[in-house]
């Protein structure tokens, strides 16, 4: 089986906003009330990035809103960490809440912000999660043994690995444990980070990452993977693909602001297993590319 781009990639360019944007991508996804959601990074004129929601009807064709839903200065006390931007949403339905985990950029460097919102109207923002400098982060959508967990990416030097921790109201975080690193001398060589929000399977917890290789003096190869997480203790990583499932190769994912880049931060899961994978182009576009929860599953076998 294995992944198939959607051969109308992409789905959402700057082209399909109705106001003036210098890109839009990156987006969270979710099922919401019939509809898909995409919880888009637009990066407006300046530089700096807000949130944007487009809805579709069959998780392809999507209409991006009029109006930004959530931007830096929506952050009120917490605005000092949002000043240059937030970025990159992954949401987690956890109960009858949904939950926006994304990167928070400032002066201060990248930080995890959390938000909830329980109609995509209005948003609730929390705070920040972390300290600089962390990114990539999502939550579990059930807490396991007691405890709300969360994933994400700390940054330490050179060193750039995920780590998994653990919260008992979703604010307070705590029980800080490395959960995996790069591997040296692969197309995930120099960085990774997770991608997707945690999906349960009867084998585990299934989710979608990055792996990250530099090269030249200042260029990087973005592509994606596939782990699989014991369901009981996501510590326990059950398996991981050799190789990258989706790597740039068309010129949508070539050329762009930043080229050779294939990022996701949003999945949809259907309830006969069939996954769509929403990931950026270039970190200039939206694009679809879909499989199955059972082709992931071989993958990390
Ligand atoms: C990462 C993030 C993403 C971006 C990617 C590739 O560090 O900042 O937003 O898509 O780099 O440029």
């Amino acid at each position: 089986m294995g992944i198939t781009r959607f051969n109308q990639n992409p789905i959402l360019t700057k082209e399909s906003i109705s106001f003036k944007v210098n890109s839009v991508f990156n987006a969270g996804a979710v099922k919401f009330k019939n509809e898909y959601l995409l919880v888009c990074r637009v990066e407006m004129p300046t530089g700096r990035s807000s949130f944007l929601i487009a809805r579709s009807k069959d998780g392809i064709n999507f209409k991006a809103d009029d109006e930004l839903c959530l931007t830096p200065s929506d952050h009120g006390v917490f605005n000092k960490y949002t000043e240059w931007g937030i970025e990159d949403a992954r949401v987690t339905k956890i109960g009858a809440k949904y939950y926006l985990t994304y990167t928070g950029y400032s002066k201060h460097q990248p930080l995890v912000v959390l938000t909830e919102t329980e109609d995509f109207e209005k948003f609730n923002v929390l705070g920040p999660i972390s300290e600089p400098l962390n990114k990539d982060c999502s939550l579990f959508p059930e807490q396991i043994n007691g405890y709300y967990w969360k994933i994400d990416r700390p940054s330490a030097g050179s060193r750039h690995d995920i780590w998994i921790s653990k919260s008992p109201d979703l604010i307070h975080w705590g029980s800080f444990e490395f959960l995996t690193e790069p591997v040296a001398g692969t197309w995930e060589a120099d960085k990774i980070g997770i991608s997707t929000q945690p999906f349960k399977t009867k084998e585990g917890w299934l989710v979608l990452y990055h792996g990250v290789r530099g090269y030249g003096v200042s260029s990087s190869l973005y592509k994606l993977g596939v782990m699989l997480l014991d369901l009981h203790n996501p510590l326990k990583i059950i398996g991981r693909s050799a190789e990258p499932i989706l790597a740039p190769e068309l010129d949508y994912e070539r050329i762009g602001d930043v080229g050779n880049v294939v990022f996701c931060n949003g999945w949809i899961i259907e309830n006969n297993g069939d996954v769509k994978i929403y990931y950026s182009g270039a970190d200039t576009n939206i694009c679809l590319a879909t499989t199955t929860v059972d082709y992931l599953l071989s993958i990390c076998k």
